[in-house]
């Protein structure tokens, strides 16, 4: 496919909503402000059988993590441990007591994860309206942090399309739009319902996870939703807060007729303050959810609160 030239992202979203004011001139949560109480109680009332499930990945694998092209895995380091006492290098603490220390270092972006408002823009302008300029040297506006500090909690459904479409993972570059979410939970027999947290599984991150599928830098391609305004308005109508999915970057990486990368960060998170979290696992939540019966429960989750972060580390519990 031919390279998008670096107009056609503005060209394609000329006259797409915004919420841009909506919740007022500071704002830096956007959709997550669609999570009132009233909805955290919907959410309590979903867990019906009170069993939970956790959506993050592990990251500083020994078989190196599946990242987005450009970025680098989390790594992990052992600072003390059992050996670093008995070389002498570490000393019990007065009283006897030893310790193991680590350190981690990767990508906030890496494994599981959540994004700031702000994480992509074009146009010189982030999310609210902020200026691009308020990026520089760490988020001063829309990053990670109000995110973190109000948390992602309420009532949720999984759509798994992978099995809606009688596949193990969609393929390479597959995509499927709103009316797909809508026929799969047609199919699941659930209401998605309005300020419903999506979690929406492709099988993708279950491929990466087990060697299925690699991230070539050049050719990668996700599978995923696929921009239309169309799509956009259900969106936006559905006052949906959240967008969780298992691939990396939470739509198809190129739009198929335009080839511009990403369309869904600009027309959702940027514009209408949706808040993606990205690369979650949701395999073994979906083979469960296929065998009772119930796609829907309480969601709760928090990024890492990243001081002027861009995003953060999250692992997103479900209770059925
Ligand atoms: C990219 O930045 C490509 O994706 P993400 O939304 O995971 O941060």
């Amino acid at each position: 496919m031919k390279a998008a030239d670096t107009q056609a992202l503005a060209r394609l979203l000329a006259g797409a909503p915004t919420k841009w004011g909506r919740w007022g001139d500071a704002d830096e949560i956007g959709a997550l402000n669609y999570l009132t109480e009233r909805e955290v109680r919907l959410g309590l009332a979903a867990a019906r059988q009170a069993r939970t499930f956790t959506l993050g990945v592990p990251i500083a694998t020994d078989a190196g993590d599946a990242v987005f092209p450009g970025r680098w895995a989390a790594r992990h380091y052992m600072v003390a441990d059992k050996a670093g006492f008995e070389a002498g290098h570490w000393h019990p603490l007065d009283g006897g007591l030893e310790f193991a220390d680590d350190y981690v270092n990767g990508f906030a972006q890496a494994g599981t994860h959540c994004d700031g408002l702000g994480h992509m823009w074009f146009d010189d302008t982030l999310w609210n309206g902020y200026p691009a300029s308020s990026t520089n040297g760490g988020m001063t506006k829309a990053g990670i942090m109000p995110i973190a500090e109000r948390g992602i909690v309420g009532r949720a459904v999984l759509l798994d399309i992978a099995r809606f479409r009688g596949k193990p993972k969609l393929e390479r570059g597959e995509t499927f739009n709103h009316t797909d979410l809508i026929a799969c939970a047609k199919a699941q027999r659930v209401e998605i319902g309005r300020r419903t947290i999506l979690l929406v599984r492709t099988g993708w991150v279950g491929a990466l996870l087990d060697g299925r599928e690699t991230v070539v830098a050049g050719q990668y391609w996700e599978p995923g939703l696929t921009f239309s305004p169309e799509l956009v308005r259900w969106f936006d109508e559905m006052e949906i807060p959240c967008l969780v999915t298992d691939t990396l970057a939470n739509e198809t990486t190129y739009e198929p007729d335009t080839g511009v990368m990403l369309v869904l960060h600009a027309a959702l998170m940027r514009n209408l303050g949706i808040v993606f979290t990205e690369m979650a696992w949701l395999d073994a939540l979906a083979a469960d959810c296929a065998g009772d019966g119930q796609f829907d429960g309480f969601y709760c989750g928090a990024p890492t609160k990243v001081t002027k972060g861009t995003g953060g580390s999250i692992n997103p519990v479900f209770i059925k």
